[in-house]
C-alpha cells in the first residue's frame, strides 16, 4: 500500500471516529460524503501551483518568410524530400504568427496561468549573429503583451532547435563554439528587449534529443549522422552555450528574471521500491544525464562517461565547466516517459536498465511509454541527486490518434487516462514536499511534430490543418477541471 493511501486510510478512520452514528457508521463503512472529501484532499495541488501549456516556435508559428524571417535548419530539413511523414513543414503550421490573439483566448478559456513559448532566432537575427530584424522580436513583443492582459505569465524559451541555416553552413552548428558564443549574443539581446515583462527563462530544450536526434541518428534538423567523438564535441559546445546564454540573459535583463533550462532528462524509475532499486535508478539518472543535467548541476563529467568515452570524450576546459555550471533558478524537466531500473550487484555501476517487453503499452507515438512514476521520481531523484531547487515540469502531454467523432468532438479517453494518471505521480511528488511548482502541457493544440509532420497529434485542441479551426478535446475539458480545482480529476 502507498503511503497516500495509508494516509488516506488513517483520515478515513479519524473522520469515522468523529462523525456521529449513522447507519453506514454502524456496518463500519464511512459515510459517502466523507469519503468524498477525504478522496479529494488526496488529490489536491499546492496553493499556487502553476497550470500552464507550452509550444514550440517552429513547430505552431508558420509565417515562415515573413517580416525578415531567416531560414533555420528545420527549414532546410524539412523541405527535403524524405525525411518528415509526407514531406511535410512548418511554412504555415498552425499559423499562430497571425492568430496569437485567438490562440490566447484558448489558453485562457482553459484556465492556465502560464505559457511556455520559444522565440525563433531566425526571426530576431536572420543570419543568425550580427542585424537584429525588429519587426521579428516585435511578434514576441504583441505575443507577450497579449498574454499579459489576459493575465497569463509568459515562459520563454531562447532555443527550440530551429538554429538559423547561416550557423549551421558556416561552422556545422553546434559542432563549433562560435555558435554557441552566438547563441549567448542573441539571448543578451532578447533578453534585454522583453525581460521588462517576460520574467522567466528557459535557455535551450532537451540536449539529448538535438544532439543525437540531429547528429547522431540523422533523424532531426540538421540530419546528421556523425562519429562518437563529433557528437560529444556537438553536446559539450550546446551546454557551454547553454552556461553563456545563461550569464547574457542576467547580464542584459532590465529587471530580475530567473533562468532555467527545459531539458529531456532522462528518468530512471526503480522496478520497486526498495532501498536498492531506489539507489540503483538514483545512479542511472545521473549517469544516463552525463552530458546534460549531470554536467551542468555539478560542473564536471562522471567518471563513467570519461571512461566509456576514452578518445571520444569531448575536449573542454575547466573554464568551460565553469560557465556550463552557473547556478540556475529553477529546472525544467521535460518528462514524457522513463526507463525501469533495477539494482544489479553483479555490474561496476551496481545497476541495469531494463529493456521493456514488446507488450509495454505505449502512446501513438511509439518512444512515448506509458511511465506516470516518472514524474514523481524525476522529481524526487533530481533533487536528491542536486538539490532542493524549483522545478517545472516543463513538458508532459502525449499523443493520440484523435479522430472527430459524428458531433465534430474529439473524445481522447487515452490522452485523458495519461494526464490523471502521470498528475497523480506528480501530486505525490508535491504532497512529500518536492519542490515542484509548476506544470506545462504539451501542448495547447496540435502542430508540427517534428519528423512525423502532421501525424502524431499533441493538443488538447485539434486543430484543422485545412482551415485552421481549433476545437478543444475531451482532455481540454479535462485539463479545465483540473486547473479549476487545482487538483487530479
Ligand atoms: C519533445 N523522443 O520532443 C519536444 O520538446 C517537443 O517539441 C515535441 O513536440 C514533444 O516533445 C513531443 O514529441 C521529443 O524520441 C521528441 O524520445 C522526441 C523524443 C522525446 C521528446
Amino acid at each position: 500500500m502507498s503511503d497516500i493511501t495509508r494516509r488516506g486510510f488513517a483520515k478515513l478512520a479519524g473522520l469515522v471516529a468523529l462523525r456521529p452514528a449513522t447507519a453506514s457508521a454502524a456496518l463500519g463503512v464511512p459515510a459517502e460524503t466523507d469519503v468524498l472529501r477525504v478522496a479529494a484532499e488526496d488529490r489536491q495541488f499546492p496553493k499556487g501551483f502553476l497550470w500552464g501549456t507550452a509550444t514550440a516556435s517552429y513547430q505552431v508559428e508558420g509565417a515562415a518568410k515573413e517580416d525578415g524571417r531567416g531560414e533555420s535548419i528545420w527549414d532546410t530539413f524539412s523541405h527535403t524530400p524524405g525525411k518528415v511523414v509526407s514531406d511535410a513543414n512548418g511554412d504555415v503550421a498552425d499559423d499562430h504568427y497571425h492568430r496569437y490573439k485567438q490562440d490566447v483566448q484558448l489558453m485562457k478559456a482553459l484556465g492556465v496561468k502560464g505559457y511556455r513559448f520559444s522565440i525563433s532566432w531566425p526571426r530576431v537575427i536572420p543570419s543568425g549573429t550580427g542585424a537584429p530584424n525588429p519587426k521579428g522580436l516585435d511578434f514576441y513583443n504583441r505575443l507577450v503583451d497579449e498574454l499579459l492582459a489576459n493575465g497569463i505569465r509568459p515562459f520563454a524559451t531562447l532555443y527550440h532547435w530551429d538554429l538559423p541555416q547561416p550557423l549551421q553552413d558556416k561552422g556545422g552548428g553546434w559542432e563549433s563554439r562560435d555558435t554557441a558564443k552566438a547563441f549567448a549574443d542573441y539571448a543578451g539581446y532578447v533578453a534585454s528587449r522583453l525581460s521588462d515583462r517576460v520574467h522567466d527563462w528557459f535557455t535551450m530544450n532537451e540536449f539529448w534529443v538535438f544532439i543525437n536526434l540531429g547528429y547522431r541518428f540523422g533523424v532531426h534538423a540538421p540530419g546528421l549522422k556523425l562519429s562518437n567523438a563529433r557528437v560529444n564535441q556537438a553536446a559539450h559546445n550546446a551546454v557551454l552555450g547553454h552556461g553563456l546564454g545563461v550569464q547574457a540573459i542576467r547580464a542584459h535583463a532590465k529587471k530580475p528574471v530567473r533562468v532555467g533550462i527545459a531539458d529531456s532528462t532522462s528518468i530512471s524509475v526503480p522496478v520497486m521500491e526498495t532501498p536498492a532499486h531506489i539507489a540503483a535508478a538514483e545512479h542511472a539518472t545521473r549517469e544516463s544525464n552525463a552530458q546534460a543535467m549531470t554536467v551542468i548541476r555539478e560542473g564536471k563529467y562522471t567518471e563513467k562517461f570519461l571512461h566509456d568515452a576514452g578518445a571520444d570524450a569531448p575536449k573542454y576546459t575547466a573554464e568551460e565547466l565553469k560557465i556550463i555550471s552557473t547556478p540556475l533558478d529553477f529546472i525544467g524537466l521535460n518528462t514524457y516517459t522513463g526507463s525501469f531500473v533495477r539494482s544489479d550487484p553483479t555490474k561496476p555501476e551496481g545497476y541495469t536498465t531494463i529493456d521493456n517487453p514488446k507488450s509495454y503499452p505505449h502512446m501513438a507515438s511509439p518512444w512515448l511509454n506509458v511511465c506516470p512514476e516518472a514524474l514523481y521520481w524525476g522529481s524526487r531523484i533530481v533533487t536528491k541527486l542536486w538539490g532542493n531547487k524549483p522545478i517545472y515540469i516543463t513538458e508532459n502531454g502525449c499523443s493520440s490518434s484523435d479522430i472527430p467523432d459524428k458531433d465534430g468532438k474529439v473524445y481522447d479517453t487515452d490522452r485523458v487516462m495519461y494526464l490523471r494518471n502521470y498528475l497523480t505521480q506528480l501530486r505525490r511528488a508535491a504532497s512529500e514536499g518536492l519542490p515542484v511548482r509548476g506544470y506545462f502541457l504539451w501542448s495547447l493544440m496540435d502542430n508540427f511534430e517534428w519528423a512525423d509532420g502532421y501525424t502524431n497529434r499533441f493538443g488538447l485542441h485539434y486543430v484543422d490543418y485545412a482551415t485552421q479551426a481549433r476545437t478543444p478535446k475531451l482532455s481540454a475539458n479535462y485539463y479545465h477541471e483540473v486547473i479549476a480545482r487545482n487538483s487530479v480529476v
